[in-house]
């Protein structure tokens, strides 16, 4: 690892220490160095609050005369909620500036560099690049597609089983890996589920972490046919918001009476496939939902694999084995003729969880 990329790992470690706290914004790390020595470091915490190179100028101070900056995202050119930071930057008396990526934004897109070398700064673009787009896949995606990114999360057996032939799911995996999905909840900005599995499992869809604290994200339920019970947790349980997608015509009492447990509703038109998920996802985004842990059923999960809306999947798997020729398994609703007609994947990491192990995999 040469000093460049060194000094953008710092950054880069910073940055991911937001991850989840800065949606809609992007995560972004700065570091500054004079002769040698971290002068300031800087990281964006939270929308709507100063950006990374803000904090990082601030501690450097006069250190920034002649200093190099190294910052994860390309600085920022236009006027958000905060002023530019190209402006700062080319104001500090930086000589250098190593970017990891450029800011997808398109009301940057290139700008906050152009300022810069326009300014007669040496910029270097592309130190630890993957690493960047890796650590802001959803708000580059976001960027891209005007869409949520979308998590698909299950947790499944070595013969890849979503439960007992009877139905019985818990629990798959053991404790480390249940507390690794709350920290995932505590990250995203929404889970989605179908109906079918409100109604089997009735599971709250809260973060609970044993060391406290921690952000419930929106709670979102399938339910064309508005078939959600009034008892159901997910009604019941407070302090995570609830939206339930349905289609206009759904019976106005049982909206009224849902309506009264602060439950609020989407309207989705039905297609030849069920409701119409990308329309949705849409109207996701605008409503602000930046991404979201899709955890199941299989039907639901099949009809996202099949619409393509699925930008990344976490799979858990136990060392435990069910069989049942009739048990559910992840994308059930999905059915392949032949091989060639199957959805590609590539793995990118595996991790371990106590006994169980979780793949990470992105669409090919
Ligand atoms: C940077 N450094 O630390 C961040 C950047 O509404 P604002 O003013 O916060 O602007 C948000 C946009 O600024 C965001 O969409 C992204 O393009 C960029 N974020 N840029 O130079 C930072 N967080
Ligand atoms: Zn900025």
């Amino acid at each position: 690892m040469n000093d460049d990329q060194y000094y953008m790992k710092l950054a880069l470690d910073l940055a991911a220490s937001a991850k989840g706290k800065t949606n809609p914004n992007p995560v972004v790390g700065a570091v500054i160095v004079k002769d040698g020595v971290i002068a300031g470091t800087g990281i964006h915490r939270k929308a709507g609050e100063p950006h990374a190179e803000v904090h990082a100028f601030k501690m450097a101070g006069e250190y920034a005369e002649g200093a190099t900056l190294y910052v994860t995202l390309e600085p920022c050119s236009h006027y958000g909620k905060t002023p530019p930071c190209a402006n700062l930057v080319k104001e500090s008396g930086v000589r250098r500036v190593v970017v990891a990526t450029q800011d997808p934004n398109p009301e940057v897109a290139g700008r906050g560099i152009s300022i810069l070398k326009d300014a007669g700064i040496e910029v270097e673009v592309g130190v630890l690049e993957k690493e960047a787009q890796r650590l802001n896949e959803r708000f580059i995606h976001n960027m891209l597609t005007d869409r949520p990114f979308v998590i698909s999360k299950y947790a499944m057996t070595l013969d890849g089983k979503l439960a007992t032939h009877t139905g019985h799911s818990k629990w798959i995996t053991g404790e480390e890996a249940r507390h690794s999905v709350h920290l995932l909840r505590d990250e995203v900005d929404a889970i989605l589920v179908g109906i079918g599995t409100v109604l089997a499992d009735d599971p709250s869809l809260t973060t609970r972490l044993p060391e406290g604290g921690g952000k419930n994200p929106i709670r979102i339920i399938l339910d064309s046919e508005l078939r959600v019970p009034l008892d159901a947790k997910v009604v019941q349980v407070s302090g995570a918001k609830t939206l339930v997608v349905t289609q206009e015509n759904a019976p106005a009492d049982k909206m009224d009476l849902l309506r009264e447990k602060g439950i609020e509703f989407i309207f989705v038109p039905k297609n030849e496939t069920g409701l119409n998920l990308k329309a949705l996802m849409e109207e996701l985004y605008k409503k602000g939902i930046t991404d979201v842990l899709l955890e199941g059923g299989s039907e639901v999960n099949a009809s996202f694999l099949r619409e393509g809306l699925i930008d990344k999947y976490l799979i858990y798997i136990a060392p435990k084995l069910l069989g049942g020729r009739n048990s559910l398994t992840p994308y059930t609703g999905m059915n392949v003729d032949t091989m060639d007609e199957a959805m590609d994947v590539s793995f990118s990491g595996v991790e371990t969880f106590g006994e169980d192990i979780r793949i990470t995999a992105y669409p090919k």
